[in-house]
């Protein structure tokens, strides 16, 4: 296991420096987060990039995420020149020598929550969500006030954008999941890179829109989509532990033992009912997530690469970017090294 953290560029509130102090971590996990959808990715800014952080005593282990272009994911006949420029990107990848990509394949949306700052007990605030408050959420004024990722829409590209989707059920949003992979996995492979989709977050549809890497059984029909090493997941034990039937030690040893876990995620919620979960800490014993359990499957299949813990809560009165503070995210860093550890028998990352 390669332990990595999440860097959102330069104007990251956390310092690289301050990353480089957090024991055991060798990686940094960052994008180019500037350069529109749909763009190829000019190869001297991500090698602009990538020396920044060798300077900083670390290395660009992955890029998350080139996002995906709506018009790749609706079908849209725009989507092979899309596609190509995508390609140019995972080249630019596998020439710098940055062998994991994480990206993702939700409609409209990225991660959503229905509170941002929840508070915890001990008084720490964490991510949250129900569902019951998320058919409250009003979109008829874009999505600036959303509490989640979800790229800037104004009002009428977000309702034009939702519209469009009323043709793409879930089998069509596979048809043109497919269509995506069969021409960038093979690139990908020439290039060296390995391909990580992130489980959809949260695992169920949302405002209608079909969301369709929720499950064990979604992420067998993903690598065998293109049946091609390159073509692999992100381990994601808070998107995909949202869901109790996700039995995630079995789910990551299945993947594993495909060797299709190219990179994992590792944090930890609790599920408080139908639909409704909040983060934790990143220990076993704070959530419903067994994370000693599933770093077992991983070592058990052998896993070598890039882990980065996920998600933290904002505690010691840090602000920040919601879920991406540094103080729980380091515990959770130290935390699932001596788990690791502990698996090896003792003695060394
Ligand atoms: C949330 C992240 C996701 C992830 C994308 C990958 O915190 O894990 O936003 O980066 O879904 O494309």
């Amino acid at each position: 296991m390669y332990v990595t953290f999440r860097w959102f560029g330069p104007s990251d509130p956390i310092p690289l420096a301050h990353i480089r102090q957090i024991p055991g971590v060798q990686g940094v996990v960052s994008a180019l987060y500037d350069v529109p959808v749909g763009d190829a990715w000019p190869r001297a800014r991500l090698e602009r990039l990538g020396a920044d952080i060798d300077a900083a005593g670390l290395k660009l282990a992955v890029v998350e995420s080139i996002p995906v272009h709506e018009d790749i994911k609706l079908g849209r006949p725009s989507r092979d020149r899309l596609i190509a420029n995508y390609c140019a990107s995972v080249r630019a990848m596998g020439e710098l020598g940055i062998a994991v990509l994480c990206y993702n394949f939700m409609p409209v949306f990225d991660w959503l929550r229905t509170d941002l700052a929840m508070p915890l007990p001990d008084g720490s605030t964490a991510l949250a969500y129900d569902d019951r408050a998320l058919a409250r959420m009003d979109l008829s004024r874009g999505t600036g006030d959303l509490p989640g990722w979800a790229a800037a829409y104004g009002a009428g590209e977000l309702q034009a954008l939702l519209a469009a989707y009323r043709d793409v059920d879930a089998e069509r949003l596979w048809d043109h999941l497919a269509h995506f992979l069969e021409r960038v996995v093979p690139v990908a492979e020439e290039s060296g890179v390995r391909m990580a989709i992130h489980p959809d977050d949260p695992p169920w549809p949302i405002f209608g829109l079909p969301r369709i890497i929720c499950r064990g059984p979604d992420l067998d029909r993903l690598v065998r989509l293109v049946d091609r090493p390159a073509n692999g997941v992100t381990f994601c034990t808070g998107s995909l532990g949202a869901l109790p039937d996700n039995d995630l030690p079995a789910m990551a040893r299945r993947l594993g033992e495909m060797g299709r876990i190219h990179f994992a995620h590792c944090r930890n919620v609790r599920v408080t009912g139908e639909r409704q979960f909040h983060e934790t800490p990143h220990p076993s014993a704070c959530g419903g997530v067994d994370l000693g359990e599933v770093l077992r499957a991983l070592r058990d299949t052998g896993f070598s690469g890039p882990m980065r813990p996920d998600h933290g809560r904002m505690i010691w009165g840090e602000r920040g970017r919601p879920g991406y503070g540094l103080y729980d995210r380091a515990l959770g860093a130290t935390y699932l090294q001596g788990l690791w550890e502990g698996l090896r028998g003792g003695g060394g990352a």
